[in-house]
């Protein structure tokens, strides 16, 4: 009796190591397939934002681009969605300006030049308010990416930071990834994560695309205004998306008060890319930059995985 009882508990002791062995390789095969889709997924991004720059100079929310897609492949399927990282309020542009880039020839945006530095400050505090969130965060931020010491009214330098329980210093240059606002005097994890949907860290300037922010990014172009106008905005661009910047202005109420410094695109550079794998019983999810630049240079700027879920096995 106690022999056949050992012999079963042994027998299933093995099928189940056998099992656990299968499935160890089945995984190993999985991440490897998840890892070259994942790739091939941002390269699929890159290519259809190549080819949507044969087709205009503008983009907006009705194009190819913009429409999510899932693709299946043996194993598995592959969520491709691309948003564009200018319908958000560059937090680094309190630091390199919120304007296009200059052309070749003309000086390139002055960060000391304190009229452009204070309307975008402002800009951003404008945000803050329309999210209910503390303006005065703007300066902490604006103290974190800037290249001096000197601390702002509310702002935050070295000296402070260096006092915590865990010291550290202000970073004294621009932001790599939104995650990183939590390093900031003020910026709570709740704080983050309101403003998340709103914001990026692009790494130049790059003004906010008028086809594809949303009403709350579009008041922040603007000292006075800027809810009417932003309404405005989204009826003329829903009805025919703006191919230029004198295809927008048409649509801006009579005395709205624009921002000089703060001229929005009616184009974008930067986009996001998730992707989402699922093969097998393993899901993967990665967030890319890309940048497009146009003649075929379009690149992956950053991208990052999630850490690789293995979901539970459903009873059986
Ligand atoms: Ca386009
Ligand atoms: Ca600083």
């Amino acid at each position: 009796m106690l022999v056949v009882a050992i012999v079963a508990t042994v027998a299933t002791y093995l099928s189940f190591r056998q099992q656990v062995w299968l499935r160890q390789v089945q995984n190993t095969t999985d991440r490897a397939t998840v890892e070259s889709v994942r790739q091939g997924a941002l390269a699929f991004a890159g290519v259809v934002l190549d080819e949507d720059l044969k087709q205009n100079n503008f983009d907006h929310l009705k194009e190819k681009w913009a429409q999510p897609v899932i693709l299946p492949f043996d194993g598995g399927t592959v969520a491709i969605a691309i948003t564009d990282a200018q319908a958000r309020f560059n937090l680094n542009s309190l630091q390199v300006g919120g304007s296009a880039p200059p052309q070749s020839g003309q000086p390139p945006a002055n960060p000391s030049n304190p009229e452009m530095v204070g309307q975008i400050t402002q800009a951003f505090a404008q945000l803050l308010v329309a999210l209910k969130i503390d303006p005065g965060l703007a300066n902490a931020l604006k103290d974190w990416i800037d290249p001096d010491t000197n601390t702002l009214p509310g702002g935050a330098e070295d000296l402070e930071y260096a006092t915590l329980s865990v010291p550290y210093r202000a970073a004294n240059q621009l932001l790599i990834s939104v995650d990183e606002l939590r390093l900031i005097k003020g910026f709570t994890k709740e704080i983050v994560e309101t403003l998340r949907p709103f914001v990026i860290a692009l790494p130049g300037p790059a003004p906010i695309n008028a086809n594809t922010a949303s009403e709350t990014v579009l008041a922040t172009l603007f000292s006075g205004g800027g809810d009417t106008a932003a309404k405005d905005i989204v009826r003329a661009r829903d009805a025919k998306p703006f191919e230029s910047i004198t295809d927008y202005d048409k649509a801006l109420p009579q005395g709205v008060q624009k921002w000089s410094n703060l001229t929005p695109s009616t184009a974008s550079s930067y986009f996001l890319v998730n992707v989402d794998i699922r093969v097998g019983r393993l899901s993967s999810q990665t967030e890319g930059l890309i940048k497009r630049e146009g003649n075929r240079k379009t690149t992956v700027y950053w991208s990052r995985p999630r850490p690789i879920v293995i979901q539970n096995e459903e009873p059986s």
